[in-house]
């Protein structure tokens, strides 16, 4: 046991099929390398919640519905699917393609305004709701990415939600052995799901950035059908998630904040995350960006937090959800931001005191710091919830 034995007080959520997804690298500029989205992030952050204390709760399985109330039944037909077409294919067995990867995508230059059909070819259908060469699919991906959107509708499950006239209907219990005992609906201040695959690029009709479905976005609907009139969403991930933003940019209900490096310097997803993106609509003005520069430290990157902290009040959230990526950390090989595990610390302090919080696992990469940031973030989260550590 270590010294964090009994400190970390937020319940986290949990599948171990979130490893099952090995997407076996990343085509980038036309090369495959090998990728920083991988299993072994779920591993040392799992690990280091244990050591810490942490009541583990399985993640329940939720039916299919439940993920179309945020993305198109298409998009998700596609990804339980594609994997199976692409075997039965011979791309793997007959051509040396271990992974789905697609080649040809219906953007605007090609379809020129015709609509777009499904292509007779599984090499032609893979491009159809993936918008880069990044996000492999692979044997377990299906089991992984289903997973990872079931912890998130557990842990928005598990948080009390002001006038909550409907407890989920929808769940059933999957396999795997329960654990120590938080409650599995609501009751609680925090909770935490180690979402893996992440979620926040994944949009309502398709996904990229190591997105396949929208784990907070899932989280967030959620609290809205258990009762909260308003949600807010805050993306502390060193990218713009522009997937959330999409799902919830003509809506009042929920508010997205993000704060990420620049898109404008030069940084992924590179076509959104931009400051003059307000909302739509009945949305205008519940949208808001804070692009900061590469190189950015806890102070500007700390000051950008309060200030979407100030939003959510003013929007008036009643329940939070937290897209918590950590990959702004200084040694992050995916982002320039210069953030601290104490900046992490500060940051989920602030969030703490806003409300019931849903905490969902985004991006991060660096694996010997990783840990370090998340339970960082946490207990900065659960001091500033007023949630007292043993
Ligand atoms: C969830 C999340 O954080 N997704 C971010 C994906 C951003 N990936 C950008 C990939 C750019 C190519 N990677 C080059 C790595 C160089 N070390
Ligand atoms: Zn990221």
């Amino acid at each position: 046991m270590s010294t964090n034995s009994g400190q970390l007080r937020v319940p986290v959520v949990w599948s171990e099929d979130c490893l099952l997804h090995e997407p076996a690298g990343e085509v980038w500029l036309g090369i495959r390398d090998p990728g920083t989205e991988v299993p072994e992030r779920a591993s040392v952050i799992l690990s280091a919640v244990r050591a810490a204390g942490a009541a583990i709760v399985p993640a329940q399985r939720h039916e299919i519905e439940a993920l179309h109330r945020v993305h198109s039944p298409g998009l998700v037909e596609h990804l339980s699917t594609i994997w199976a077409d692409w075997e039965a294919g011979g791309y793997a067995r007959d051509y040396g393609r271990d992974r789905v990867v697609p080649y040809v995508f219906p953007t605007a230059a090609l379809l020129a305004g015709l609509p777009p059909r499904l292509p007779a070819a599984t090499h032609g259908q893979v491009g159809l709701y993936c918008y880069d060469t990044m996000t492999l699919v692979g044997p377990g991906s299906w089991a992984a990415i289903r997973a990872a959107a079931d912890a998130a509708l557990t842990a928005a499950s598990m948080i009390t939600v002001p006038r909550a006239t409907v407890v989920p209907t929808t769940v059933v219990p999957t396999t795997g052995a329960p654990t120590t005992g938080a409650p599995t609906t609501g009751g609680q201040r925090a909770s935490y799901a180690l979402c893996r695959p992440p979620g926040h690029h994944a949009g309502p009709d398709g996904y990229g950035g190591s997105c396949y479905l929208n784990n907070a976005a899932l989280a967030a609907q959620a609290l809205r059908d258990h009762g909260a009139d308003r949600v807010a969403v805050l993306d502390i991930d060193a990218h713009h998630g522009n997937g959330t933003q999409a799902v919830f940019y003509p809506r009042p209900d929920v508010y997205y904040g993000s704060v990420h490096v620049d898109p404008g310097a030069g940084w992924f997803p590179h076509y959104t995350g931009f400051a003059d993106e307000r909302g739509d609509g009945p949305g205008l003005g519940a949208n808001r960006n804070v692009p900061l520069p590469p190189g950015t430290g806890d102070d500007d990157w700390l000051a950008a937090v309060e200030q979407l902290c100030a939003e959510v009040r003013a929007h008036g959230a009643e329940a939070i959800v937290l897209s918590l990526g950590v990959d702004a950390a200084a040694a992050d090989p995916e982002s320039p931001l210069q953030v601290t595990a104490d900046g992490y610390r500060a940051a989920g302090e602030l969030i703490g005191a806003l409300g019931p919080v849903a905490v969902i696992q985004e991006g991060g990469y660096d694996l010997g710091s990783l840990a370090e940031y998340v339970l960082a973030a946490l207990t900065g989260l659960q001091a500033g919830a007023g949630i007292r550590a043993e």
